[in-house]
């Protein structure tokens, strides 16, 4: 049972890249000041080994549903007074909406409108005004705003703003887009007490490896090939996830309710970069003895197909969250690449794990050509 001076989290998609690490930094940083509540469906992507040392808290509970399964959400909120709900879960990979929309659909769309609504139900007053001091966090990305084009030499280069109108390309970018506007409903209509948050790409441990940069790291060490989208010169905008984590801690407690914050830390990089960086990094930090090392070459750079529609330039304006609320990143991507790399040579076991039987499968069909 929950103690009565303990805020109640009900944390959604937590057995994920993002979600989990969010799960580590609240219980650092809160410790047992608080009780949380992961409710993740367990798909490809979410996996219970990332929380193997908060399992057994007392002031942890782990429940396995679908944000679609209307009874299985209010139930929690029968069972505890959630203060707080950061929705995480999601269908998260670009590729894989290209191939099979639907359950993008399903789960960010359908799977946040269900999940809002049984929100709404537990805490709205009979006067139509909300529970004080709750809160709703929908966690979202920079790709619902569409492509920058590079800067032009003597240009100012162009960001995302929270003003920037949406324009959303792949099925992944357009069922969040569509995420974010229920969420944007909720607040018109009903003053529900909701933020958005638009974030840029997240990197650090527990990424799937189907991601840039998990993928490049694990392809190698085990001397396969590194597929390059198109010229490799498309743009991203990185963040380390424990700065996201931070981020999202923040806007629960400082933001204005029905607000949006971009959150981004001028980190723009070129894919091709990301891949030479990494491998200095593996040769850095691989001893000489390791027999991982011989594998790790700069031939494995492989140029293949363009991903469908692919996005050429994302960059986050984070002025808004930094006046607002206070916040900045701790940790500089030099850094973050450091501490990323060492945690995939550390926990092979963990790779091996989440790369087998499915993703194999997936895998060999995605890179066929
Ligand atoms: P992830 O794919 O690693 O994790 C998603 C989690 O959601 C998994 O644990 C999965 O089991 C769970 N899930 C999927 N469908 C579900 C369902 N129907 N019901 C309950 N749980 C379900 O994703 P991530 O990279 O950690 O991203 C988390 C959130 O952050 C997503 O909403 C994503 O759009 C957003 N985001 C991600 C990035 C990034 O760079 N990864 C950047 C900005 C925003
Ligand atoms: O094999 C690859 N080769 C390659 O060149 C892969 C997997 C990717 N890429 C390119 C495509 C992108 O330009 O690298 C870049 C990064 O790709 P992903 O890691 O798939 O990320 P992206 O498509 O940018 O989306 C990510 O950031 C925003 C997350 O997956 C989203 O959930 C988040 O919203």
């Amino acid at each position: 049972m929950t103690d009565s001076r303990q805020r109640v989290y009900l944390v959604t998609g937590g057995a994920g890249f993002i979600g989990s690490n969010f799960i580590h930094y609240m219980f650092n940083k809160y410790d047992d000041e608080i009780f949380l509540i992961n409710l993740d469906k367990l798909t490809y992507a979410g996996n219970l080994k990332n929380l193997s040392d908060i399992e057994k808290r007392d002031n942890y509970r782990f429940v396995r549903a679908d944000i679609c399964d209307r009874e299985a959400v209010s139930k929690i909120f029968k069972e505890y007074d959630v203060d707080r709900v950061v929705h995480f879960a999601a269908e998260s990979h670009v590729d894989r909406s290209i191939k099979d929309p639907e359950v993008f659909v399903r789960t960010n769309v359908l799977g946040t409108a269900t999940l809002i609504n049984c929100v709404k139900e537990a805490w709205q007053k009979e006067d139509g005004s909300f529970l004080e001091d709750h809160r709703f966090l929908h966690v979202s990305t920079d790709e619902v705003y569409g492509s920058l084009d590079e800067p032009k030499e003597g240009q100012e280069p162009d960001y995302f703003y929270e003003t920037t109108p949406y324009d959303p390309h792949s099925p992944y970018s357009a069922s969040k887009a569509s995420s974010d506007f229920i969420v944007k409903a909720y607040v018109d209509t009903y003053s529900f007490p909701a933020n958005i948050t638009n974030c840029s790409n997240n990197y650090g441990a527990y990424q799937f490896p189907e991601k840039l940069i998990p993928l490049v790291i694990h392809n190698a060490l085990s001397g396969k090939s590194l597929p390059v989208y198109g010229d490799g010169k498309n743009v991203r905008d990185w963040l380390y996830v424990m700065d996201h984590a931070k981020g999202i801690d923040m806007v629960l407690e400082k933001g204005k309710p029905g607000e949006t914050y971009n959150i981004g830390g001028h980190n723009e990089r070129q894919n091709i970069q990301i891949i030479k960086t990494i491998l200095d990094t593996l040769l850095e930090l691989l001893p000489e003895d390791d027999d991982r090392r011989g594998n790790v070459s700069y031939d494995l750079i492989t140029y293949v197909t363009d991903r469908l529609g692919h996005d050429r330039r994302y960059a986050i304006a984070p002025d808004k969250i930094k006046s607002e609320i206070g916040w900045e990143p701790d940790t500089c991507f030099e850094d973050g690449i450091k501490l990323t790399v060492k945690w995939y040579l550390e926990n092979e076991e963990w790779v091996k794990d989440v790369t087998s039987g499915d993703y194999q499968k997936y895998y060999e069909e995605m890179y066929e050509n």
